[in-house]
């Protein structure tokens, strides 16, 4: 079947409220037409993101009422500890309550200023915790990676011959190299095996480890066993032990592929960086057998990490973003291909050809989005990522101008996405309509989580504040 139907019915229904046009024009103007400010119980289909937004399952909620909730030595945190050594290899496991605790725990004890930290390319949280330490974040995803309509399958592989490259004239300022499956900024692509080990190998010349950004790894392993030659009978537990085990240790925000709404944690190999963590874990998170979690969260995390790697959950999880996917290209609108494992991201800069980046298109059709449908989307583009040159002060753009609709796990129906698709593919006929904006506050770090902006009208003065 091309596209699997669900495997598994509803136990429990949350209602959905529908707001008027009206409303949502007001809510979205009194937000500063950033969506992370709309209430959440004014949008009817939330594809702000996937991470903390998972349905659990009726096996996690019974293992919620399992908690051991002692404040040493929960037997959920063995349960949690065994599971993570299982399925990614790795000796030490510190628990953390989301993943940018984990990169800020590994890049505050290894980075000083002045490193460099290659990756396919950083996320929002890991660039940023990255350039708090004085480092810097450089991504060396392959060229396809970053064309939106290449139709390579591994578009998320970070380019080798660009690492050795940087290591071998700069190597001594590298104390890791990171790869992030799913390649999150570049559309949700997977990266292969056969990068991994390339990757590896070039580390292992410039005896650099290697530590994975491994949120979505069960949908890179699937996409691994669909794609990559030699792998289609190998299940997606095996693939994502060979895949580990490249690597010397992983970040991970539970919060994906964990299946859960809270969780995160760091696993080394390394025992003298376990060490300095743990101690720091204890002075930011709490005791290393919950670190920041409670029992219960670990027991939901170490049964969702199983279930998350059932063929049949990935099928109709990959299938459902690949239809969203679908039904947007049937009516032209332009989309990065191929469709990502858990988003699908529109191209902006194609969308609305005659906004410039420096007036954000994305983020101009986020706001439409809302407004027109009370659909939320993420802008992932210059809002997000564009940065003022340190040395000469002028503004760089990044080259994908995106918006993600990043589809919860197991919480939406097809019906859902069918009403998302029309709904955009409704505004891509109606594009001439919209306009670009203009940023009226911004913060210093992660700006676009509380930035405010207002359209720019024909007369150039705003519509909104
Ligand atoms: C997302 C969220 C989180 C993330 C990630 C990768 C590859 C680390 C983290 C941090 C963030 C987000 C973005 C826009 C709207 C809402 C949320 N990604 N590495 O949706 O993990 O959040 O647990 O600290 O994607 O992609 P954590």
């Amino acid at each position: 079947m091309r596209f699997p139907a669900e495997p598994f019915r509803i136990k429990v229904v949350e209602p959905l409220r529908r707001v008027s046009r009206e409303e949502r024009e007001k809510l979205i103007l009194e937000a500063g037409l950033n969506i992370f400010a709309v209430p959440a119980d004014s949008i009817y289909v939330d594809l702000l993101t996937d991470s903390g937004t998972s349905a659990m399952s009726d096996q996690q909620w019974a293992g919620m009422m399992l908690g051991d909730e002692s404040y040493a030595g929960s037997k959920n945190f063995f349960h949690f500890q065994d599971t993570v050594r299982e399925i990614f290899g790795y000796r030490h496991i510190i628990p953390t309550h989301q993943g940018r605790v984990a990169e800020n725990l590994l890049f505050s004890t290894i980075l000083k200023s002045g490193d460099i930290v290659p990756n396919n390319i950083h996320f929002d949280t890991t660039r940023a915790n990255v350039q708090h330490q004085g480092a810097e974040a450089v991504d060396l995803v392959i060229d396809e990676g970053l064309e939106p309509s290449s139709n390579h399958p591994f578009k998320g592989n970070l380019d080798p011959a660009k690492l050795d490259r940087l290591l071998t004239a700069k190597g001594d300022h590298v104390p890791l190299v990171m790869i992030t499956v799913t390649n999150n900024s570049g559309g949700g692509q997977p990266v292969s095996m056969g990068n991994v080990r390339s990757v590896r190998e070039v580390c292992n010349r410039h005896r650099v480890p290697l530590i994975f950004d491994a949120c979505r790894f069960a949908e890179n392993c699937y996409f691994i066993q669909q794609r990559e030659g030699g792998y289609a009978n190998r299940s997606v537990a095996e693939i994502a032990k060979e895949l580990f085990s490249h690597g010397d240790g992983c970040t991970m925000s539970a919060k994906k592929d964990g299946l859960v709404n809270i969780g995160g944690f760091l696993a080394l190999n390394d025992e003298d960086w376990a060490k300095r963590i743990t101690n720091l874990l204890i002075l930011i998170e709490g005791f290393p057998t919950y670190g920041g979690l409670a029992g219960r969260d670990l027991e939901a995390i170490a049964r969702g990490l199983k279930e998350v790697l059932s063929e049949d959950y990935l099928a109709f999880r990959i299938g459902q973003v690949a239809q969203l996917g679908e039904m947007l290209m049937a009516a032209g609108v332009p989309i990065v291909t191929p469709v990502g494992g858990h988003a699908v991201y529109i191209d902006a800069k194609r969308f609305l050809p005659d906004v410039p980046q420096s007036q954000f298109p994305g983020q101009a059709l986020v706001v439409a989005l809302y407004r027109e449908y009370g659909v939320r989307a993420v802008e992932v583009g210059s809002l997000m990522f564009a940065e003022a040159d340190p040395a000469t002060g002028e503004m760089r753009y990044p080259r994908l101008e995106l918006v993600r609709l990043a589809v919860p796990r197991r919480v939406y129906t097809t019906e859902h996405m069918r009403y998302v698709a029309e709904s955009v593919n409704e505004l891509y006929r109606q594009r001439d309509r919209l306009r670009g904006l203009r940023i009226t506050y911004e913060a210093a770090v992660l700006r676009h989580f509380t930035a405010r902006l207002e359209e720019i009208t024909e007369s150039g003065v705003g519509a909104a504040h």
